[in-house]
């Protein structure tokens, strides 16, 4: 055991110990791999997690098509955009029609089960940014279910997704059943994530999709009485290209981020463009802000002149720690 692991590297491996079920394993070996630090001294503990991890994952998968036993890895994506949104629900509810309509992306669409095997990203536009929409299989399907975690672990917004020609609930409690064997928790609006396990806390949004269908609206009606006050609902026909825009919002409230603007101070404020906006959590400071523009930058910083809602006045020069609103344009001063 390396001597140096952190106190956070810990409680997830106690979690590990604890366990019961093969999924929670599962969740506990991704998350000890992606938090532990990265040096020889851990290269050996490094390799003995990935093969328990494989060992747990074609557990819970079975044998690999073709039986070539090949080794079983989490999905994963590199993240693009503003932040990382999943669709999830059960197969058939329309949402690769949703990521090719709100997106573009070319992804399969089929009226019969488990025509979606691999996870497709998009990119879903929301006013000046973009925002990486993700069509997954279905949540149940148990031989892409523990590979699919490791894509949901890294999602900032979960987008269920159900049929409103069905039952709704009947989805919806698949859904949240399959999720609660992971040990995700749902966020309702508002509530934060859990500090002891934020990469398991994720804010949730509604998605009742198949609007046009005849019956659609009762189906509805039902979602919003029952989850309204919990979470945001979004309405929508694929087919129709209804409701993409409001998913495209809801998302990226939900992110709660905010988009700052940086210019240079050769470039006159009458002049200056508001186009392809820094995304940073909400809160962000002026250093935070320089740092993810350029390091160097964010090290150098002595102050910023800012424009926006977050100041007192137009042009007002603020610190390194003043917080940042969404809107906000900046001049950094090194
Ligand atoms: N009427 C209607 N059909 C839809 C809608 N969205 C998807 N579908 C159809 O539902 C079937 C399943 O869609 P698909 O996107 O493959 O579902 P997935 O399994 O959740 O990815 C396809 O035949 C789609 O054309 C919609 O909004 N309205
Ligand atoms: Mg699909």
């Amino acid at each position: 055991m390396p001597t140096n692991v952190t106190p956070q590297y810990r409680k997830v491996e106690s979690q590990f110990r604890e366990a019961t079920t093969t999924q929670q394993k599962i969740a506990a070996l991704q998350e000890m791999l992606s938090i532990m630090p990265k040096h020889k001294g851990t290269d050996h503990l490094r390799a003995q997690h990935r093969t328990r991890l494989s060992k747990l994952m074609a557990e819970l998968e079975g044998p690999t098509p073709g039986g070539s036993g090949g080794r079983t890895e989490p999905f994963s994506l590199p993240k693009e955009g503003g932040g990382r949104a999943t669709l999830i629900g059960p197969t058939n509810v329309g949402k690769s029609l949703i990521l090719a309509q709100a997106t573009g992306a070319k992804t399969k669409v089929g009226a019969y089960a488990l025509s979606t095997q691999e996870p497709v990203p998009g990119m879903l536009p929301y006013e000046d940014v973009h925002i990486q929409l993700v069509d997954t299989p279905p949540i149940s399907n148990p031989g892409t279910q523990s590979r699919l975690y490791g894509l949901l672990r890294s999602t900032d917004v979960f987008v269920i997704v159900v049929d409103l020609s069905m039952d709704v609930i009947e989805q919806i409690d698949e859904v949240f059943s399959a999720l609660k064997d992971w040990e995700f928790q749902l966020l309702k609006r508002g509530e934060q994530p859990d500090e002891d396990n934020p990469w398991r806390s994720k804010p949730t949004i509604l998605m009742g999709n198949k609007a046009d269908i005849p019956g659609a609206l009762d189906q509805y009606q039902i979602l919003e009485d029952t989850f309204e006050s919990d979470y945001p609902i979004v309405m929508a026909s694929a087919e129709e290209e209804v409701g993409l825009e409001d998913l495209a919002l809801e998302v990226f409230r939900a992110l709660d981020v905010i988009r700052v603007y940086t210019k240079s101070p050769r470039q006159k404020l009458e002049e200056f463009e508001k186009t392809d906006p820094l995304v940073l959590p909400a809160e962000s400071t002026v250093a935070e802000a320089a740092e993810k523009l350029h390091r160097e930058l964010g090290r150098g910083l002595k102050y910023a002149v800012l424009w926006g809602m977050s100041g007192k006045f137009e042009g007002q020069r603020v610190g390194r720690g003043h917080h940042l609103t969404d809107g906000d344009i900046i001049e950094i001063h090194a």
